[in-house]
């Protein structure tokens, strides 16, 4: 046996491997320069989603077997519960002098950051009731059992210049509203609310809905009633029939406004974006998503379109990341009716992601703007910004 080392033996082959992996590993470099800084200029300049406004829009339909990525969508479109009603909108106001962000029939200053050329969008919770602001009189479907007395009063209306006044010795009062548009779904959760004097007297009334059993009271504290109506078979019709606490008793005369009815299970316009639906690409790290909203010029206080009174500016992860975000919102204020931006910011936990090596384009963040607890009505919206903040916030 020769003691000669094997020029092709094994030591050779290894330093070969080493040498091709070094060599690999300063192309991989030159190309890593090459290619940019992943943490460029851009990153500090763009928009994000300037080419995603809320023109790009895919939440309304029955809902595709993978949920719409890289366009506004609807989250209720995904739940089991869905109808493939349109239970809230995103519509862009074609109005001339209101169809962009500084146009002449908004006489507020334009605030600085908000583009004057950014198109205006109406997001509306729909109300499905009709005649609840009681502006034009008392609406059909009023019945009675007992002693009562109902009718349309302009004394201390709680909204508007009309409300509806209710005042028992132990009968009971029956409403069957005209519904607008869309049939009551059996399952489907729906939310029944009106107003009510805030300062609250020792009225004593409570309502049930339709065939529920359970009587819900009015909240003297708020101001506010709300309770949930779940129909047991599809175009139940909805009943709202208001009663003493006690049968005997009976309840003092009471003024109640804007009986609304609107589904907000899952009411949340998102836009979920993978790494690669964003310009740039959307690196792991800190990130700000804003909206500009303002007090819609076309709602008011009464049907048929109210204020929206509320909703929520986030940001969540996904199954395929995380991270932790601080909310913003919007509540309705008719002293500060002009743009207001609202933004939510990455606290605590940075945007993290794994993606699956084969499907790279999986969603790692939505931008949601939430009417989970709205009740209905509009508000106006525009210029949708998502910003990373190399430095951190
Ligand atoms: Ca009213």
């Amino acid at each position: 046996m020769s003691q000669l080392r094997d020029p092709s033996g094994p030591f050779p082959r290894v330093l070969a491997i080493v040498t091709i992996a070094l060599v690999a590993l300063y192309f991989a470099q030159c190309s890593l320069f090459e290619s940019g800084n992943p943490f460029g200029p851009e990153y500090e300049t763009s928009n994000f989603i300037e080419t995603l406004g809320f023109g790009v829009f895919s939440g309304s339909g029955p809902a595709p077997a993978v949920p719409d990525q890289a366009s506004w969508d609807l989250k209720y479109r995904y739940s089991a519960d869905w109808d493939d009603h349109d239970y809230v909108t995103l519509e862009p106001v074609a109005d001339a002098g209101y169809d962009t962000a500084g146009g002449a029939g908004y006489t507020e200053p334009l605030p600085a950051g908000l583009d004057a050329a950014s198109p205006v969008y109406r997001l509306e919770l729909v109300n499905l009731i009709q005649d609840g602001s009681f502006e034009t009189g008392l609406g059909p479907g009023f019945s009675s059992v007992g002693p009562v007395t109902y009718g349309i009063t302009s004394s201390s209306p709680l909204n508007g210049l009309q409300s509806l006044a209710l005042s028992s010795t132990g009968g009971t009062i029956t409403w069957t509203p005209a519904m607008v548009g869309y049939p009551a779904t059996a399952g489907h959760p729906y939310r029944i609310e009106f107003r009510y004097p805030q300062s609250g007297s020792t009225v004593e009334m409570q309502v049930k809905i339709s065939s529920d059993p359970v009587a819900y009271k009015p909240d003297n504290s708020t101001g506010h009633f709300g309770a949930a109506f779940l129909p047991d078979v599809t175009s139940e019709a909805l009943t709202l029939t208001f009663e003493p606490v006690t049968p005997v008793s009976g309840f003092t005369p009471v003024n109640i406004d804007d009986i609304t009815m609107c589904s907000r299970s899952y009411a949340t316009v998102r836009l979920l974006l993978g790494r690669n639906d964003t310009v740039p690409v959307l690196e792991s790290g800190v990130y700000s998503f804003s909206v500009w909203a303002r007090v819609d010029y076309d709602a008011s206080a009464t049907e048929p379109r109210y204020h929206l009174d509320r909703f929520t500016v986030s940001m969540s992860g996904t199954e395929y990341s995380t991270l932790a975000a601080a909310s913003s919102t919007y509540v309705y204020s008719a002293a500060t009716p002009g743009w207001r931006r609202f933004t939510a910011r990455l606290s605590g936990n940075v945007l993290q992601y794994t993606i699956p090596e084969l499907t790279p384009d999986v969603p790692v963040l939505s931008l949601d703007i939430d009417l989970q607890n709205s009740r209905p009505g509009s508000v106006l919206l525009a210029a949708p910004e998502l910003r990373f903040h190399p430095n951190g916030l």
